[in-house]
C-alpha cells in the first residue's frame, strides 16, 4: 500500500530555512521564514509567557483532558483581544486549534460542511499554505487581484472588480492585517468598501489574523476585522498566537464562527467541536493556557502588550532605516514602499533570478517571490542589504 505514495512538493519557505542553515558564510542574513528575531537573531520568549509558565507549573494540578473546543476561557480571552466589543459574546462560537494553521484548516472544513460546493476567493498572492491546504482538500479557488507590482501597494480597484464576482455560498479569504507575503494592507475606508461589497454579493468572509500587534498596534491591527464582524451576517476567523505571543511550537490557534443570529451559536460551536473530534479530538492545551493566563491577568497583560509594542516599534524603525538606506544607495524614491508596508514582511517585487543572485553573491536569503522578513535585519545589516539590492540591479 505505502509503495503507492509519491514524493510531495516541499514547502519552499521551510526548504529555504535548511539552505540558510547549511550556508557556511559567516555574513549570511536570514530574511526567510516568518519568525520574529531580535537584533541578535534570537527568537525570545516573552517575559509574560515565562511568568505564566511558572504560574502554570505551580498551580496546575492535572493534565487530564479539557474539552473538544479547549478551555472556553481561552476562546473568550482571545476573541476579546481580536474583536474588542464589536460583537456580543452570544454571537461568537469558537474552538481552540493546533496553531493558526489548524484554525485555517478547521474554518475551511466548517465552510465545506456548510456548503459542499464552497468556492474560496484568495488574494493574489497569499500565504502558500492557504493554497496548499485548499488544493489538498479539493476546494476550488478563485484568485482576486491584490498586489500592484508597480506601486507595491494594494491594487484596490482590481481587488474590488474581482470580488464583485463573488456569489452567495462563496468564501472570501482576507488577511486581518500585516498581509503575508506582501506587507501591503487595506486602510479603513477600503475595509468599509469591502464590507459593502460583501453585503452586496452575499459572499461569506473569512479572516486569517496571524500578526495582530505587529503592524500599527493591537487595536489598529484588528480594526478591519472588527468592522467586518459588526457589519456582516456571518464571519469566520482563523487566529494564531504563534507570533504575537511568541509561542510558535506550542501550537495555539483559534477558529471562530460569528453569526448575527445568536440562536445559531451553539450549533456552530458544536460543529467546530465535531470537526476537532474528527481530526485530533482535543486541541493542544499548554500554549492556549499561557495565552489565557496572560490575557486575564492585568499585570501580565500589560507587560506582554508593552513587550509586543517594543517589537513592533523595532520593526518599524528597521523599515524606516531600510527605506532611507535604499534611497541613499539608489538615489531614487522607488523603495519608499518598504516604510509603508506593515508587519513582518515586505515584498520587494523582483524576479526569482534576482532573489537567487542575492543569495549566491551576497548570502542574503529571502523567499523566491522576494518576500523579506524585516525582523531578520538589524541596524548593521540594513545598509548591507540596501547596498546588495542596489548592486544587484533591482
Ligand atoms: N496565517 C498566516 C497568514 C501566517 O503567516 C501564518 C504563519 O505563521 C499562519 C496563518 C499560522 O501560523 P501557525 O500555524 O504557526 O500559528
Ligand atoms: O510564512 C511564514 O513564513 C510563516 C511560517 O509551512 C510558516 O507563516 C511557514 C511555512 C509553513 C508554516 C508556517
Amino acid at each position: 500500500m505505502l509503495s503507492h505514495l509519491t514524493d510531495q512538493p516541499a514547502d519552499k519557505i521551510l526548504e529555504l530555512m535548511k539552505l540558510y542553515r547549511d550556508d557556511p558564510r559567516p555574513q549570511k542574513i536570514d530574511l526567510g521564514v516568518g519568525v520574529y528575531k531580535d537584533a541578535d537573531g534570537k527568537t525570545p520568549i516573552f517575559r509574560a509567557i515565562k511568568a505564566a509558565e511558572k504560574k502554570l507549573w505551580e498551580q496546575e494540578e492535572t493534565k487530564s483532558y479539557v474539552g473538544l473546543i479547549g478551555d472556553p476561557a481561552y476562546r473568550d480571552a482571545l476573541a476579546g483581544l481580536i474583536l474588542g466589543d464589536a460583537v456580543p459574546s452570544d454571537k461568537i462560537a469558537g474552538a481552540a486549534t493546533p496553531g493558526g494553521t489548524g484554525a485555517v484548516r478547521q474554518c475551511f472544513e466548517l465552510a465545506r460542511m456548510a456548503n459542499p460546493d464552497v468556492r474560496v476567493w484568495v488574494s493574489d498572492p497569499t500565504w502558500p499554505n492557504h493554497l496548499s491546504i485548499l488544493k489538498f482538500m479539493g476546494l476550488p479557488t478563485q484568485s482576486y487581484r491584490y498586489f500592484d507590482s508597480e506601486t507595491r501597494a494594494v491594487d484596490f480597484d482590481g481587488m474590488m472588480a474581482d470580488l464583485a464576482e463573488a456569489q452567495p455560498g462563496d468564501l472570501v479569504l482576507l488577511h486581518g492585517c500585516c498581509h503575508n507575503p506582501t506587507g501591503a494592507n487595506l486602510n479603513m475606508s477600503q475595509w468599509q468598501a469591502v464590507v459593502d461589497l460583501l453585503l452586496k454579493t452575499g459572499a461569506t468572509p473569512m479572516i486569517d489574523i496571524a500578526y495582530q500587534g505587529f503592524g500599527d498596534g493591537l487595536d489598529a491591527d484588528a480594526a478591519g476585522t472588527r468592522l467586518v464582524a459588526s457589519s456582516v451576517p456571518e464571519l469566520l476567523i482563523a487566529a494564531s498566537c504563534s507570533k504575537n505571543f511568541g509561542i510558535y511550537r506550542e501550537r495555539a490557534g483559534l477558529a471562530l464562527a460569528i453569526s448575527q443570529e445568536a440562536a445559531r451559536r451553539d450549533t456552530h460551536e458544536g460543529a467546530l467541536a465535531f470537526l476537532n473530534r474528527q481530526n485530533f479530538s482535543f486541541p493542544p492545551d499548554h500554549g492556549t493556557r499561557l495565552v489565557t493566563l496572560v490575557l486575564t491577568d492585568p499585570d501580565l497583560r500589560a507587560d506582554w502588550a508593552s513587550e509586543l509594542e517594543d517589537i513592533r516599534l523595532g520593526m518599524l524603525k528597521l523599515r524606516e532605516q531600510l527605506a532611507a538606506e535604499l534611497q541613499a544607495a539608489s538615489g531614487s524614491d522607488r523603495f519608499g514602499f518598504v516604510a509603508e508596508h506593515r508587519g513582518m514582511f515586505s515584498r520587494l517585487g523582483t524576479t526569482p533570478e534576482m532573489v537567487e543572485r542575492l543569495r549566491e553573491d551576497h548570502a542574503i536569503y529571502m523567499v523566491g517571490d522576494s518576500r523579506m522578513n524585516i525582523a531578520g535585519l538589524n541596524a548593521h545589516t540594513v545598509p548591507v542589504l540596501a547596498k546588495a539590492i542596489v548592486d544587484t540591479g533591482i
